[in-house]
């Protein structure tokens, strides 16, 4: 084929993208100078704008000549970030082969057979290319080594997709010339990814690299990190490798999410997971486009087309898992720190909580009340009444939460601690390279620590025996599972790592320390299912894995986790804290898309520690830290042992104020946030949700990462800074549609619009959107009690006088309430003038629930209204209604919410 039909061709599969009609044109161009001009190289590469270059040597310290060998072009640029050496267009080492469509006729596979060198060790010579179209919105793309298997990440745990034969939203096409796949949007002809001869394609041992054109800016996900919500495409490099590393900007930290979110210009959404667990770079430059860069494993990319966000997220849970049915218990306060260092000063803070009236459920202890500060124990002396303390706890309807370490201690007398001795008779710690022996470093541990092998079947046996051993000890009611990336004091051994390719690969990502095994394990240690180089991200939701089956197993209830590191699908499991949050006003404020940001990886359980971790916090911050961390879905205040207590009754009267009316606000809301947790379970939709999910058409909203919702319906307007703190004002975007603010119930009607609101020093400003109900009760001082009251209704109209909402309601804590049907799930609509319930979907619950109140925001009526339940009026004494705001209020309302009713209101 000549070169001209060659770019034809190209141009007839690719001509709907304008980035790439650029690259195209660039390109044909550049085929015109070969045939005109000797001088090629020169002229093709500087044809090449900045904002396209892909960098052709992301090691330090590049050069012109080094990259003359790399077959690249050289342009120094003055700018940090823009690389000087970077990919020709017509750059490659493979070349397609036996492209053939399968059966369905939709998927394809073919071969990539290299003739070339990279410049990195042991290219691969034949590469095998699959694409499997899932259903109908989800294609998986992976590229693997057909002559031997390579590392693939056991979790999310996953079967082999069978190929599907209907139509699809998308569709994939390859050109042949050159390397690379394009995915498009059938529906609109959006390019959505296009990686057809964009930067280098590589397939090295241990370099593996892609870049691709994306659609749009507005780019989201790729967790861990600490950035705005929306992510920069300012050549921003996000590494991941889980690594004990306190939350700060360009630093790879505790968990590993290769997946991201993007919104395309017409409003319409998809997401695409990079299943790799590898230490890796993943490059945004404002092409815009996205280069992945990782060390080990394979290819496997999934695109999950949405159209909405809320269909990305249904697609991603389909393959990831959803998340877990939480505990109702696990919704109410938790109160935490670092240096309680005996029961007694654990039971009085404890105590000082409860008598301020604060709503509390649960109470954590953090490795003080271990013996030597060993898993699995407790300390005789200093916390010698726990069993005791816990069955106090429970008898009050609290619950109680120890830490426990990934490691375990490594030097003990034989026959003096069975987590050692099981573990090592079982054969279950990750091992020396090249041994039978424990690899050995140090944690708190009082010699050494090992780590158990979660990658090993028996590993989750031995676990369950080593937690049951200890739950006989004292009743634990859930799971704080620590230093799981994993971290370690030393890097690797006391003495480091022995040189060998997997801990000097040819390349290392941006790890913080530029060095794989800091604080961590020689990446030459071996796991069960291989080598902790490729499996170390996973470490943190194995342990979730295997914490979350022996709880079940011991307790017979809802498993209830939360873990510092995680890794795709962890949600499945369990939940996360964010880690170590320095207390500063910069924390509070990315606490939010920090949160968020846990949403899009199936993680809806995620909290910041309340009031911050380092530092001293002070009473200012801790202030309107307590009254946005009472809408963290998992709320806890916790603090490091070097820094002054900051529970809410040690910070004085303000901060205990805030917090108990926060508090009492999260409380009878839990009902609906107990609700959205059922659908992120049941559906994975998001809990703590961002602008964007609601109002996908306005494009203000896309930015929005100070405010953030619960479900679709109630938003949360945090003081972020000292000037609005001061101010008691803040300022917010109130998305079109007609809001009330939640505590005057006045009414808000907004055509998309910036409002200053009030935001008293005790007070956090919440809107309720109109057109929704949401089920509540009345709070109390644990969730046990609170689970008892009647419910109530908060109903906000819309401009149409029309409103719905649901309630999900079983007995909170049994395992298989779902499968058992021991639940009851309803649906309310407000139609005219009538509020009605309706069954989703049959249940079998039978504890009480008893509606007894129901408040109605923007209810215009001229006077008092009449109200009749199930067409019989009630007492004029239970009717409250205020004109001037439009809201009405009815109490002492006695229905059961089992049964159908309805409850209309008409002028009197
Ligand atoms: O080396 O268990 O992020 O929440 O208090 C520090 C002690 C270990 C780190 C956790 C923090 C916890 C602390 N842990």
């Amino acid at each position: 084929m000549t070169i001209l039909k060659k770019i034809f061709l190209w141009m007839l599969l690719s001509s709907e993208d304008t980035c790439w009609d650029h690259i195209i044109n660039k390109r044909e161009q550049t085929e015109d100078l070969k045939i005109k001009n000797h001088n090629i190289k020169d002229s093709s590469c500087s044809l090449i704008p900045e904002n396209q270059r892909f960098d052709c040597n992301p090691e330090d310290g590049a050069s012109e000549l080094a990259c003359g060998a790399r077959n690249c072009c050289w342009q120094f640029s003055e700018k940090i970030n823009i690389p000087s050496c970077y990919y020709r267009l017509e750059w490659k080492v493979y070349d397609y082969e036996n492209l053939t469509t399968l059966e369905n006729g939709i998927d394809f596979s073919g071969f990539l057979k290299l003739n070339g060198y990279s410049t990195y060790y042991e290219d691969l010579p034949l590469v095998k290319i699959e694409s499997t179209s899932i259903d109908d919105s989800t294609l998986r793309v992976k590229l693997y080594d057909p002559l031997k298997k390579r590392y693939e990440p056991p979790w999310p745990v996953r079967s082999e997709p069978k190929s599907f034969s209907g139509t699809t939203s998308y569709v994939l096409k390859i050109n042949k010339s050159i390397p690379g796949f394009s995915v498009k949007r059938v529906s609109d002809g959006t390019t959505l990814y296009n990686s057809s001869g964009v930067g280098g394609f590589i397939f090295a041992n241990q370099f593996l690299q892609m870049s691709a054109l994306l659609p749009s800016h507005n780019i989201y996900g790729l967790g861990q990190h600490r950035a705005n919500l929306k992510l920069s495409t300012n050549w921003k490099i996000f590494t991941f490798f889980n690594a004990d590393q306190p939350v700060t900007e360009n630093a790879n930290l505790y968990g590993a999410q290769p997946f991201y979110f993007v919104i395309e210009n017409t409003g319409k959404c998809h997401g695409v997971l990079f299943l790799n667990s590898n230490a890796m770079d993943v490059i945004l430059q404002p092409t815009p486009a996205i280069t992945f860069r990782t060390i080990g494993g394979v290819f496997d990319i999934y695109f999950f087309m949405g159209p909405t966000p809320a269909d990305v997220m249904k697609q991603y849970s389909n393959f990831v898992g959803k998340p877990f049915l939480l505990p109702y218990w696990s919704l109410g306060f938790h109160l935490s720190r670092l240096g309680y260092r005996t029961l007694e000063e654990t039971k009085e803070v404890w105590n000082r909580t409860r008598m301020a009236q604060i709503p509390f459920d649960t109470q954590w202890n953090d490795f003080d009340y271990m013996d030597r500060r060993n898993d699995f124990t407790y300390d005789q002396q200093k916390f010698k009444d726990l069993p005791q303390f816990i069955r106090e706890l429970h008898a009050e309807g609290m619950h109680y939460i120890p830490l426990i370490d990934a490691g375990v201690s490594g030097t003990e007398k034989s026959g003096s601690y069975p987590p050692l001795d099981e573990g090592i008779r079982r054969g279950i710690f990750i091992k020396e390279n090249g041994t039978d022996i424990p690899f050995q470093g140090k944690v708190w541990n009082p010699i050494s620590t090992v780590w158990p092998d979660f990658t090993n079947p028996e590993t989750e046996e031995y676990y369950k025996e080593m937690m049951e051993m200890a739950h006989k000890n004292f009743e634990f009611d859930g799971a704080w599972i620590d230093m799981n990336e994993p971290s370690n004091f030393y890097n690797g051994h006391i003495n480091g790592c022995v040189e060998n390719n997997l801990d000097n690969p040819q390349f290392v990502p941006h790890v913080v320390g530029r060095h794989l095994s800091r604080k961590t394990l020689c990446m030459n240690s071996k796991q069960f299912l291989g080598d902790h180089y490729d499996l170390h991200n996973t470490y943190g939701t194995g342990q979730a894995a295997a914490t979350n089956y022996a709880l079940a197993k011991i307790r017979r209830k809802r498993p209830f986790i939360i873990s510092r590191s995680t890794w795709i699908g962890h949600g499945l499991y369990a939940g996360a804290w964010t880690g170590d949050a320095y207390s500063s006003w910069h924390s509070l404020r990315f606490s939010i898309p920090e949160i968020l940001t846990y949403s899009f990886f199936q993680i809806p359980m995620v909290g910041v520690d309340i009031c911050g971790f380092d530092g001293n916090v002070t009473i200012a911050l801790c202030n309107r830290w307590v009254q946005v961390g009472a809408f963290y879905p998992f709320a806890r205040n916790h603090n490091s042992d070097d820094t002054t207590e900051q529970d809410p009754v040690k910070m004085g009267e303000l901060v205990v104020n805030s917090t108990r009316i926060s508090l009492r606000i999260r409380y009878s809301l839990l009902p609906y946030l107990y609700t959205l947790f059922f659908r992120a379970h049941k559906f994975g939709e998001t809990v703590a949700r961002p602008l964007f999910f609601e109002f996908i058409n306005d494009s203000t909203t896309h930015d929005i990462d100070s405010q953030f919702l619960w479900g679709s319906s109630l938003m949360i307007i945090p003081v972020l800074d000292e000037v609005a703190d001061k101010n008691e004002r803040v300022q917010a975007y109130i998305p079109r549609g007609k809001w009330y603010n939640f505590h005057t119930k006045e009414p808000i009607i907004s055509c998309g619009k910036n409002m200053t609101l009030t935001a008293p020093i005790d007070t956090i400003p919440l809107l309720i959107r109109g057109g929704f109900i949401l089920p509540m009760q009345k709070a109390d001082l644990t969730t046990t009690a609170s689970r008892k009251n009647h419910f109530e209704l908060l109903i906000a109209l819309n401009e149409e006088n029309r409103a719905e909402g649901e309630l999900y309601w079983d007995d909170g804590d049994s395992l298989d309430s779902i499968q058992e049907r021991q639940f009851r799930w309803l649906k309310f609509t407000v139609e005219n003038n009538t509020l009605q319930n309706k069954l989703i979907e049959d249940g079998l619950y039978d504890g009480k629930m008893t509606l007894g109140k129901i408040q109605i925001v923007g209810l215009e009526m001229k006077t008092v209204p009449r109200i009749m339940v199930n067409d019989n009026d009630i007492r004029k004494d239970q009717i409250i209604f205020n004109k001037e705001l439009s809201y009405l209020r009815v109490e002492s309302l006695y229905l059961n919410l089992k049964q159908n009713f309805t409850l209309s209101w008409m002028d009197s």
